[in-house]
């Protein structure tokens, strides 16, 4: 399953623009994919030759309005992108923003009130697993409805809540203050090199997904031969086998070993062979831990 984030935001804000920069996918389509560029995978791509170069990616979803119907799609998304509009002189972004953590919350509480008529209704045929969910869900309004959060709820939630306000919050103001996506959507239309040259610093979608990263915890790994050279992305903390879980589940099931090289060394090295012969190439077993840019050829068996 690849990382997903729900953009959210008021009306007008400009989340379609943003959804539109992200993934360069026609605003008749909510769904995209959006590229993670990385300029580290591109010089491996090049280190080895490979024919094609697929970056990593993130999918996007855009949603329309805000509302506990819509936000309930947003439901099964690892983070949300909050989109404040900075460019139109007519609102003040930190209201606005004041304003989506409450319809945050009260779609929340609708879903836990949802979620409490349906499992009442069931728990009435005496299921004890059941009327403990129901118990629960009860203290949990309860909760909601005193005006507090789910994040200052003590203990685990039910696990078959979806909520909202618990996932990773990534705030972005739309106008010439933040992120203007206006010009990055004009850029996008352009070369990276042209853009590049238009801009200062990195470019702001860059920083975007560098955000997402670090709120998620996650990292980068590459694969890399003549064929393919491709970025994935992981949780940090996870092993070689989750890495080839990743890739593909028969490379998991059939897992012998895995070859390690950091970017760099590969670069540096100019080929797998090169970098092999340096003492650069590690072998590594299922619990490895994977490292930010390593480079990863799972040896397999099917
Ligand atoms: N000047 C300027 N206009 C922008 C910017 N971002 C968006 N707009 C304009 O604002 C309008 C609304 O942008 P959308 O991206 O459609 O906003 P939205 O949040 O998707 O709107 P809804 O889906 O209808 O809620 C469009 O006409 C955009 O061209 C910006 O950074 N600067
Ligand atoms: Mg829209």
């Amino acid at each position: 399953m690849p990382l997903e984030v729900g953009i959210v935001g008021l009306p007008s804000s400009g989340k379609t623009t943003l959804f539109e920069t992200l993934t360069r996918a026609p605003a008749s389509t909510n769904v995209g994919m959006a590229p993670i560029a990385d300029e580290r995978l591109d010089r491996v791509a090049e280190t080895v030759g490979a024919k094609k170069v697929t970056p990593a990616a993130v999918r996007v979803v855009d949603v329309q309005g805000t509302g506990p119907q819509l936000l309930g799609n947003l439901r099964e998304v690892d983070a949300l992108l909050v989109v404040l509009d900075g460019f139109s002189g007519t609102r003040i972004p930190a209201d606005d923003l004041e304003t989506l953590r409450l319809e945050l919350l009260v779609a929340d509480r609708d879903h836990v009130e949802r979620r409490l008529e349906r499992v009442g209704k069931q728990a009435k045929s005496g299921d004890q697993a059941l009327r403990r969910e129901t118990a629960e869900l009860e203290r949990l309004l309860a909760h909601l409805e005193a005006g507090r959060s789910l994040e200052e709820w003590e203990g685990d939630l039910p696990p078959e809540l979806a909520p909202l306000t618990t996932k990773p919050l990534l705030v972005l103001e739309n106008g010439p203050g933040g992120i203007d996506l206006e010009l990055e959507g004009e850029l996008a239309e352009l070369g990276d090199e042209e853009a590049a040259a238009f801009r200062e610093g990195p470019s702001a979608l860059n920083e975007v997904v560098r955000r997402l990263f670090q709120a998620l915890d996650l990292i980068s790994f590459l694969t890399a031969s003549d064929k393919e050279a491709r970025a994935w992305t992981l949780s940090r903390g996870k092993t070689a086998i989750d890495a080839a879980a990743t890739v593909h589940t028969d490379i998991a099931r059939g897992f012998i070993r895995c070859e390690v090289i950091r970017w760099d060394d590969l670069v540096e090295a100019g080929s797998h062979a090169e970098a092999a012969r340096h003492g650069l190439q590690r072998l590594e077993g299922k619990t490895y831990v994977v490292q930010d840019g390593d480079v990863l050829n799972v040896r397999f068996n099917v």
